[in-house]
């Protein structure tokens, strides 16, 4: 066990995968967490990269697929649909527990940082969750048919509107949750894990007291590239990397992290880019970045914990 004060900002299945490696190289840890998915959705207040990272560390996520729990049922959501509600994002019937406790947490005035810190505790979660805000930062992408919520883009339009830009709104106002600038401050690691940059991370450092805390903190910063060649692991990275002006690349990630991380951790198929990555005056180190089981998580893991 390599004992560190070890804090990842995360977003989405990349993320969540490096998180299980994470877990099983290094018993505690804190992850800061987007906010910029979050919506409402049937009266209810949705998570889904606190949720994927919730879910992941208490070994309840149905990780393939990258969201919510495994081998859930979907009776709410039918009778939801029944009743002619639109039912496009699918709700499983345990992940609305979450979302009816987060809610009513909520309206009895308790802010998203504790409520996720009594998950942690509820679901016997051993690492700490927070999401890098408490106040409302919401991912807008500006498409063809007007800007829309990240999910009305990715999950009711499919990602198929073309995309002209990309709005973090509400960044401008929001304050950094207190507990995550101090784990970034006296971190010894920060870990970017692997994910959209424009989705994932880029809305989390949109948080001006959490890029002040990143940049100001002392600790190894280590990106993990979620690009190999020029082509993203998974999701709509390719696009909406595009469409702010930069190519899908891990010396596009670089540049768009410049500042921020000492290294990029590349895979070794990128061995031969590595001085593009260089250019960007970012460190590069090359190795299996691709997690498609348990020990390749660890693995990478490893790398992160080591570079
Ligand atoms: N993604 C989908 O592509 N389709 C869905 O129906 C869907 C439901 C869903 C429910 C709960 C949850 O926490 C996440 C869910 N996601 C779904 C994933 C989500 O839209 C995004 O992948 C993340 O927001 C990106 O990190």
């Amino acid at each position: 066990m390599i004992e560190v004060k070890v804090v990842a900002l995360a977003g989405g299945t990349g993320s969540a995968k490096l998180l299980r490696g994470l877990k099983a190289e290094t018993g505690s840890f804190t992850v800061v967490s987007n906010v910029g998915d979050n919506f409402w959705n049937h009266g209810l207040y949705v998570c889904p990269d606190v949720d994927i990272a919730l879910y992941t560390l208490a070994g309840l996520a149905d990780i393939e697929k990258g969201w919510g729990i495994a081998g859930d049922t979907y009776n709410v959501l039918r009778q939801l649909a029944a009743l002619g509600e639109e039912t496009w994002f699918n709700l499983g019937d345990r992940d609305i527990a979450t979302h009816v406790f987060r809610t009513e947490q909520l309206a009895r005035g308790n802010r998203l940082g504790d409520i996720t810190l009594m998950f942690c505790e509820r679901l016997k979660i051993s690492q700490r969750i927070l999401p890098c805000t408490d106040d409302r930062l919401e991912t807008y992408i500006d498409t063809e048919l007007g800007p829309m919520h990240l999910q009305e883009f990715w999950v009711k339009n499919h990602g198929e509107p073309g995309v002209t830009g990309v709005e973090y709104r509400g960044s401008d106002g929001a304050k950094a949750e207190s507990r995550a600038v101090e784990a970034l401050e006296e971190a010894d690691r920060i870990i970017f894990c692997p994910a959209n940059p424009v989705t994932s991370i880029l809305p989390i450092l949109s948080v001006d007291g959490i890029r002040r805390a990143v940049a100001r903190s002392k600790a190894r910063k280590v990106a993990v590239s979620p690009v190999i060649g020029d082509s993203p692991i998974s999701g709509p990275a390719g696009k909406l990397m595009r469409a702010i002006g930069v190519s899908p690349t891990a010396a596009s990630v670089a540049r768009l992290y410049k500042g921020m991380v000492d290294v990029i951790l590349i895979d070794a198929a990128d061995e031969s880019r590595r001085h593009e990555v260089e250019a960007e005056e970012v460190g590069a180190r090359s190795g299996s970045i691709l997690m498609n089981d348990r020990e390749s998580e660890r693995g990478l893991a490893r790398l992160a914990l080591e570079a």
